[in-house]
């Protein structure tokens, strides 16, 4: 597939060390058996609908680890959208219950067992439910922005993520506004990860604009579009520009050049593609010629995970669907007034 995307390449800066680039690539191993076993589980009957993020794990494994974490204004705001597995996996959640919210049992800590794959809602790390309308996530992150702005000597971020088809909706430019406004601008991270796909409609007959990220000039809104492939320069972009948002209280607006290795969802097959660069195959290509890891260590790896994951599925299995007498759970919030409605 051709592509006229170019991503802006970082400069050179510091090295990041031999264990941060081991723990990257073991996360985006973890991140890419965990979406192959939910693709498994969709198609062994153990799921209705898978949709993910294989192909994103470059990007989304240095956002989980630059992240604060917490419940509460003083820490980051997660507005996400359905590709962040691997996110999740870097922040510290148990893989077990990604399988768990796949097979909508009601030990699903995110859901009950009541969502779709993929739209994680964590309250004790400020992760806002996600969302199946695509790109409300964006017209919402203002709010918490808002919030935290309010608290002297906060250091909380909001960040927002979503994808590039998506930003030709209004939230989108919503988004750039309300946090740029002069009167009060505000400390949003405003990602959004290019996989060049809406679906099933290309990038290019879509964008008049050549890169989304120069939307953002226009507001005044620090931008910038990096190759999402490449998990240092994820990780070295995205700590500086979460510096600049956490200490200036600003937004930032970045655009990630990303693969999308599975096509959209199960929607669509969540067949491999294999016109597209696959970071996880380029990192450790360097990671081999650079002496930090042998292609012996990689297998031994992946068969771990593999194997951990397999278990964890048989364990799933067995576990209960959520009772009828849920179904109004966290949906309202006061179900005995709804109850009580004629
Ligand atoms: C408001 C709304 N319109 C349309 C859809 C159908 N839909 C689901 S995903 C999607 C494509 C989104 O593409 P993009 O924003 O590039 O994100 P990607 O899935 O490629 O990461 C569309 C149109 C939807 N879910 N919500």
């Amino acid at each position: 597939m051709s592509t006229s995307l170019r991503p802006v390449l970082s400069p050179p800066e510091t090295e990041l060390s031999p264990e941060l680039l081991r723990k990257l690539h073991e996360l985006m191993v973890k991140g890419r058996l965990l979406e192959e076993r939910l693709m498994q589980m969709y198609r062994q009957g153990d799921g209705y609908f898978w949709i993910g993020g294989p192909g994103e794990e470059a990007f989304n494994v240095p956002l989980g680890l630059l992240i604060e974490k917490g419940r509460g204004p003083q820490y980051d705001y997660c507005h996400f959208h359905y590709r962040q597995s691997a996110t999740l996996l870097a922040m510290g959640a148990d893989p077990i219950d990604s399988l768990r919210m796949m097979k909508n049992t009601a030990t699903d800590p995110y859901t009950g067992g009541r969502n779709f794959s993929g739209h994680y809602s964590i309250r004790e790390w400020n992760v806002v439910p996600i969302s199946s309308p695509i790109e409300v996530q964006y017209a919402m992150a203002p709010g918490t922005a808002i919030a935290q702005k309010r608290i002297a000597g906060g250091r909380g971020i909001t960040i927002v993520t979503g994808g590039d088809a998506g930003t030709a909706e209004g939230d989108f430019a919503s988004c750039l506004i309300w946090s740029s406004r002069p009167a009060n601008p505000l400390p949003v991270l405003i990602l959004v990860t290019n996989n060049k796909w809406g679906i099933s409609t290309h990038w290019q007959g879509q964008h008049g604009e050549k890169r989304i990220s120069d939307r953002g000039k226009a507001f005044g809104i620090e931008s910038k579009t990096i190759d999402g492939n490449d998990p240092e320069i994820c990780y070295r972009e995205l700590r500086g520009a979460m510096e600049y948002v956490r200490s200036e209280r600003r937004p930032f607006l970045m655009e990630a050049i990303v693969s999308r290795l599975y096509g959209h969802s199960s929607a669509s097959g969540a067949n491999r593609v294999n016109d597209e660069a696959d970071c996880l195959q380029g990192f450790e290509h360097r990671l081999e010629e650079r002496g930090l890891l042998t292609r012996a260590q990689i297998e031994e790896l992946r068969a771990r995970f593999a194997a951990e994951l397999q278990e964890a599925h048989r364990k799933v299995r067995q576990e209960p669907m959520p009772e009828g007498r849920t179904i109004f759970d966290h949906v309202f919030s006061d179900r005995d007034l709804v109850r009580e409605r004629p």
